[in-house]
């Protein structure tokens, strides 16, 4: 499956990578693609990832999710 969320609050490099790790430390996420300019992060994951546990993620890295 593929989820693509938008985030608010990255302004740098940094932030994509605290966004992508954390992301790619949830169990059954395959691979996260962050990019700062279109503030989105597309997620491959399996089945059991639920769209509440990918924002519960981003928010505690300290980004929103919108
Ligand atoms: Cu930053």
């Amino acid at each position: 499956m593929q989820t693509t969320l938008k985030i608010e609050g990255m302004s740098c490099e940094h932030c994509v990578k605290a966004v992508k790790t954390a992301l790619e430390e949830i169990e059954g996420v395959q691979s996260a693609g962050v990019s700062l300019t279109d503030k989105s992060a597309v997620v491959d994951h399996g089945d059991g990832v639920t769209l509440a546990a990918l924002k519960a993620a981003v928010e505690e890295a300290g980004y929103e999710v919108i």
